[in-house]
């Protein structure tokens, strides 16, 4: 018999030394006289990871033993980012590391920086799926996550002349979290036929086959709790040529080509993230990827119900399944599938149980970001999943035939089919009508869905289907981590480190506003914060600022709706202010950082000219002596996770200034606002639950509101508008050649003026200056701004992600916490 190997639980710094040397000496086989930084990281990874991989099989055993329900999150997109330090911090022995690191002749953030971000994701709805998981885990529910093991992550961006260049994001060369677990496949089919026909107890039943086979190999990642031994489990499916259906004959009979193409072909399935995040463009690879991640997630979950031996009636008690967005709607005809073809249930028996099973969160109401697919494309790829669809939506339109009869064109409108040439699927009203709750992630956006997109389905289902989960973050990540020092000073003053897990007892610090200690701790803490960022900037972008200069941030994906343009026209309307001063009147600005970050998807040519604006107005107001220090404008490259723990921390406002009713949550507001920076936005998104917590004073709202943008849309279509006249000035400045060639910017100017500014740029734009001017004031009175910054800190408690978590569990996926003593 096999003797028990000892776990390597190290716990003295001697300790770890002595797991990352052997790391380094036997898994990576190198001499410890030419330790680098990488082999350092690598060696504190692995010593790490061997510390994760005991608690995840003891959780894994631990769960399977208990058998409660489980929560499986169906996201296309795990924003991770970086997972040593995370995991130091949960484990516990982080100071442990960073002593015996010391001794190596290494700096703890040197090694954690030497980590690539796993950066499966495009944005907000990627990032929240990684807090989820912290959460999941830190709770001790039994989750597991489902994705994709993208070769190439989101692309890596570089400005090069001011314009927005793709790299590809290569990550995989060496990823000591991930575990191939070559024994987990799952073949799926594309393609092919259906053909009916009767089964031993004269059923009729379908089959599909005669298609492509490709397989899913799982790889899997160890998602650890914070303060908890939970370790839950991450799994990314990756495809390679099926062996039944590579045909290896093929090698011997002349056909190398061929046969190298073909499990190329199959490989491609996995190969890359699309970068799009909110056009959908129909691509039939993107199809397959949906369909090939759902398909083998399903059989997953499937077989592992399968094993405990129970009816199917108890399916929906043991599984729940979240579709984060309409990406996995594929998963309910297929579960559908499995229940009908494959394992004999009725249509109504298996419905049921997919309905329980399955919950759907909504992330947008922005139509060009609704996913639809075209019926020829799904009849050639999926075909027994096109007849699935049909005869869900043939069931469900005469139920609403009947409950509504005198409504002639609500078939037409909730046809899960839209009658357009051609045909198209309408995912969302797929997802709504498989699932029983749907829900938004704040609670203006989940009012909204309820009376635009979704508003038939209220009607037909009830109100109490559609619910809100207002989004939350992790404080781990985004304060812990992301701000050690902020996070010590808390800790001192709230008696430890417990509201880490319970972000509530924030509220204890506003007993601290008026202690001129705390307030001087506190602010030290922002300004070194800034003072980190500055050297990142100088480092970076070569340009020199002033930390105490106002630090105005805005970093998230480049879109019209959050309209980075309004910022940047702001940014050149001050600067038009500043250069008509006398020198007496330039003494009484307040100085500023203008800070631009983040993506454009590559096709997306107005994004990328507002990226090209920002650099060329940073270009020519950087060089300005007449301005100097008083107004200086940057754009960081390649907008991360990483780089967000750097640049949240240091900032002291931040945009949150999409037009109202398009961002449907936002969550970089809430991190901000718990590091102690102020929000300047809109009346949109969580913005307003935010300003709900921390109260109006705390907070810079501006601008429209969501109920008065049709009509204002409508206006400008009917009746023209008058140009703010500031913004003229702004327009005549570029036109000009101010900033360059004007040619380059015409299509942005062009958009607002000449084609109804669809997302009221010049209607909020007045109101936004004068926002902006508020803020000027309010930062001069240092102690003001202050006393702001701790009150709304103490008031965040609301915006955690575990709060989220617990929303979900009790309302939507019925599941309880497994504690990790229950038998252990
Ligand atoms: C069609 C491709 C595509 C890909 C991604 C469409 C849409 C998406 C996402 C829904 C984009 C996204 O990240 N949405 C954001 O989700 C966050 C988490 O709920 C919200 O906070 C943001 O407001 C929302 O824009």
């Amino acid at each position: 018999a096999w003797k028990k190997h000892s776990a390597r639980e190290f716990k003295t710094k001697e300790e770890f030394e002595n797991e990352a040397v052997r790391h380094i000496e036997t898994t990576l086989a190198r001499s410890l006289f030419n330790c680098d930084e990488a082999a350092a990281y690598a060696g504190t990874a692995l010593a790490f990871r061997d510390r994760l991989v005991i608690e995840w099989n003891k959780t894994q055993q631990r769960q399977t033993f208990a058998d409660q329900k489980r929560v499986y999150y169906l996201s296309l997109e795990f924003l991770m980012g970086r997972a040593l330090d995370n995991a130091m911090l949960n484990v516990g022995l982080k100071d442990v590391a960073k002593d015996g690191l010391a001794d190596l002749g290494f700096r703890m953030e040197d090694i954690i920086s030497q980590e690539r971000d796993a950066a499966l994701g495009n944005g907000g709805l990627g990032r929240l799926a990684a807090c989820f998981l912290d959460s999941l885990a830190s709770l001790n529910y039994p989750a597991w996550g489902y994705a994709l093991r993208y070769r190439y992550g989101i692309f890596k961006q570089e400005i090069v002349d001011g314009y927005q260049v793709e790299v590809p994001d290569y990550w995989l060369d060496f990823n000591p979290w991930e575990f191939p677990r070559h024994d987990v496949t799952v073949d799926i089919n594309f393609y092919g036929s259906v053909s009916q026909y009767v089964d031993d107890d004269g059923k009729q039943r379908s089959v599909w086959d005669n298609g492509e086979i490709v397989t899913a190999v799982a790889y899997d990642a160890p998602i650890p709790g914070y303060g908890t031994t939970t370790t839950n489990n991450l799994r990314l499916w990756s495809s390679k040529a099926s062996h039944g259906e590579f045909d290896f004959t093929k090698f011997n009979s002349g056909e190398y080509e061929q046969s190298v193409a073909d499990q190329q072909r199959a490989e491609t399935i996995s190969a890359v993230l699309y970068p799009n995040d909110s056009l959908e463009r129909g691509k039939e690879l993107r199809l397959k990827q949906q369909y090939f991640w759902c398909a083998a997630s399903l059989f997953d979950i499937v077989r592992r119900f399968k094993k405990s031996k129970k009816p199917w009636k108890d399916f929906a008690n043991q599984v729940a399944i979240q579709l984060n967005d309409t990406h996995p709607t594929l998963a309910i005809p297929e579960l559908q599938r499995i229940l009908v073809d494959l394992e004999g249930l009725g249509w109504d028996e298996a419905w049921t149980i997919v309905q329980a099973t399955f919950g759907y969160t909504n992330h947008t109401v922005l139509p060009e970001a609704l996913e639809k697919w075209s019926v020829p494309l799904i009849q050639h790829l999926l075909p027994r999943h096109l007849q699935i669809i049909y005869e869900i939506n043939s069931r469900f339109l005469q139920y609403v035939e009947k409950t509504f009869p005198k409504e002639k064109d609500i078939l037409g409108r909730v046809s899960i089919i839209e009658e357009s040439q051609p045909k198209m699927v309408r995912m969302a009203y797929l997802a709504v009508i498989g699932s029983h709750k749907v829900n938004g992630v704040a609670e203006l956006h989940s009012d909204l869905i309820k009376t635009t997109i979704f508003k038939d389905f209220v009607k037909i289902y009830g109100p109490d289907k559609f619910t809100n989960v207002t989004n939350g973050i992790t404080p781990r990540r985004w304060l812990h981590q992301a701000n050690p020092k902020l996070s010590e000073l808390i800790a001192s003053k709230l008696g430890g480190y417990d509201y880490l897990r319970d972000l509530t007892l924030l509220h204890k610090l506003e007993a601290f506003v008026d202690d001129k200690e705390f307030r001087k701790d506190f602010q030290a803490i922002k300004y070194a914060n800034k003072v980190r960022l500055a050297q990142y900037i100088l480092e970076h972008n070569g340009v020199k600022v002033n930390p105490a200069a106002l630090f105005d941030v805005q970093v998230k994906r480049i879109h019209e709706y959050k309209r980075q343009q309004l910022n940047i026209f702001g940014v050149i309307h001050r600067y038009l202010q500043i250069k008509a001063m006398s020198a007496e009147e330039k003494k009484k600005v307040q100085p500023r950082v203008s800070i631009f970050g983040g993506k454009a998807a590559p096709g997306y040519w107005m994004a990328k000219t507002v990226i090209h604006l920002v650099n060329q107005v940073g270009k020519v107001i950087n060089a300005d002596k007449e301005v100097g220090d008083l107004l200086k404008v940057v754009f960081l490259e390649d907008y991360n996770v990483s780089k967000a723990e750097i640049i949240v921390p240091g900032s002291d406002i931040s945009e949150h200034i999409s037009t109202a009713g398009t961002e449907a949550s936002g969550t970089s507001n809430m991190k901000f606002v718990l590091n102690g920076g102020l929000v300047i936005g809109t009346c949109d998104g969580a913005n307003i639950e935010i300003t709900r917590e921390v109260g109006e004073e705390n907070i810079f709202l501006f601008g429209n509101l969501a109920e008065d943008v049709e009509d204002l849309r409508e206006a400008h279509h009917k009746q023209g508008f008058e140009l703010d006249p500031l913004l003229k000035r702004v327009f005549e400045t570029i036109r000009s050649g101010t900033f360059g060639d004007a040619g380059q910017f015409s299509a942005l100017v062009d958009s607002i003026v000449d084609h109804g500014d669809y997302y009221l740029v010049s209607d909020d734009f007045k109101s936004y200056i004068d926002t902006q001017g508020l803020i000027d004031q309010s930062y001069a009175k240092q102690e003001e701004w202050v006393t702001k910054t701790i009150l709304s800190v103490a008031r965040m408690g609301f915006f955690s992600s575990d709060r989220c978590i617990d929303e979900y569990a009790e309302m939507i996926w019925n599941i309880e916490p497994l504690k990790p003593e229950a038998n252990g």
